[in-house]
Order: structure tokens, then sequence, then C-alpha cells
């Protein structure tokens, strides 16, 4: 399938000698590979209705196929005067049915399985601004910061993937349940992370919630996938996937990095840069 196609040539550009980002290559097929559960059962849905839609394309094409051979006007010269056909009219009400429900069930255990958050080891509050993001982790120390995009001189510089590196990765540890608790502080923004099967929509004055665990180390890349404005296309997310000893070393340093940011609310930091 073309999916799994996908998935292993994802997975050869993300050995090690090649770089260690895994963002989308010209020329990729597929999807990029899944680095959560969540995603992995969206990849297994995905790959079902594939087999599901090209068996109905190659039966339709059968069928007129052969409608074409059998009955053009020089084979079949007198039409038929055939209308009713109870059998048939059966079969084809009930079997669109029953292929509805082949695709409904399985899609409807996804759906609960991504609403419901196992018990979290960890809580990250992401905060949606025009036009960049914050994070939070409540439980860490309670620091914040600023995630802005790299500008493309210093990504060049750094080596890093053009408009998705950030100054300030998120970091997460592998294995994890991270609980993803989602905001916005201007506009309807949307946290997008394809690899891990997350996309939650940051409204203004309400919380929207996602879970993520990562299954393996390496930087993960999203954006904001809801048209927020001017500079939507320039709020990438960064994630930074370590072992649970690199997360408990980078959570001592960012309780210091960011110990100024702790007085302040992301609203009076937004101010602070309109100021600037
Ligand atoms: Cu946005």
């Amino acid at each position: 399938m073309l999916g799994t196609l996908g998935a292993a040539l994802a997975c050869v550009a993300a050995m090690p000698g090649l770089a260690a980002a895994e963002v989308p290559r010209n020329w990729q097929i597929g999807m990029q590979a899944a680095a959560t559960p969540v995603r992995e059962r969206i990849d297994a849905l995905h790959n079902e209705l594939l087999v599901i839609i090209t068996l109905i394309a190659l039966f339709v094409l059968g069928l007129l196929l052969f409608v074409m051979f059998r009955f053009n006007a020089r084979r079949h010269p007198v039409a038929s005067q055939t209308t009713h056909n109870p059998v048939l009219e059966l079969v084809w009400t009930a079997a669109p049915v029953l292929i509805l429900l082949a695709i409904a069930i399985p899609s409807f255990r996804l759906m609960y399985f991504m609403d419901r958050t196992p018990k979290p080891d960890l809580t990250l509050k992401v905060t949606g601004h025009q036009w960049y993001w914050s994070y939070q982790y409540p439980d860490q120390g309670n620091f914040s910061f600023d995630s802005n995009m790299l500008p493309d001189a210093q990504a060049a510089a750094q080596q890093r993937p053009r408009m998705l590196a950030t100054d300030n990765p998120v970091v997460v540890p592998v294995g994890a349940v991270v609980h993803v608790l989602v905001t916005s502080t201007d506009v309807i923004h949307s946290w997008f992370l394809p690899a891990f099967g997350v996309q939650e929509y940051a409204v203004i004055g309400r919380t929207n919630d996602a879970w993520m665990q990562v299954n393996r180390t390496g930087t993960f890349h999203g954006e904001c996938n809801q048209i927020c404005g001017n500079n939507h296309p320039f709020m990438p997310i960064e994630i930074e996937a370590v072992s649970k000893e690199d997360f408990a070393k980078w959570v001592d340093m960012a309780k210091k990095k960011f110990a100024h940011n702790d007085r302040e609310t992301p609203a009076v930091r937004m101010a602070d840069r309109a100021a600037r």
C-alpha cells in the first residue's frame, strides 16, 4: 500500500547519517511515518479504506467495461425492456449499507481512542498567538516560553529545515503519555502534528485537549493549519522527543532559562512584544 511505502521511505530518510529532522521530502509517497499509537491506528484505518475504495473502483470499472462491450449498439441492436429486478435492487441497496458499516465501526473505535487520554505522565499547555506558539509545563515547575520560527538565514546556517525550525522547540520524553491542552489568546489557530496524528483547534476562552505518546526519539515538525492571519505560514511547531533522562536534564535547564517568564502570563508577554 502507498502508506506503507511512504512509511518505509520516511524511515530511510530518518536513518542516522541522513538529516535527523523528520520533514516531508520531495517526491515522498504517502504520509509522514507514524510516531504515536494514535497515528499508527490512523494509518491502519487509512490502509483499510484504501483496500475498500480500490475494490469498489475496480468493480465499477468492470461493470462499465462489461456494459460497453456487451450492450453496445453493434452487439445489442434491440434494447431490453426489463425494468425491475427485486433481487438486484435489494443487493445494490444492502451492499453499500454493509460497506458503510464496515467503515463506520473501526472509524468510531479510532475516534474514541483518540478522544480519551490515558492516565497522563505530563501536561503540556499550548497557547496560540498571532503568530507564534507559547508552551507551558504546569507539572514540571510551571515554566513557560515562546516558540518563534527561525529566520531563513539562521535556519540555513544551522542546517535546520526552513520555515519549520524554531528558536525554542517543545521537548517531550519518549514513551510518556503527554496530555496536551490547547488554547489561544487572539484568533483561532490549530496545533497540527502530522506524525503524531494530533490536530487540535486553539480557540480563545476554551481549552481543547489531545494526547500523544511519542514512540521514538527525533525532531518532529508541524504547523498551524487554521488560516489565522497575515503570518499564518510562519508559526511552525517543532518537537524534540528525547529519553526520560535527557528530558529531566532539559527541565532543569529550562526552569533556569525561562525563569524570567514565570511571573508573566502569555497575554502580558504579548503586550510586551507589541510595545517593542
Ligand atoms: Cu495560527
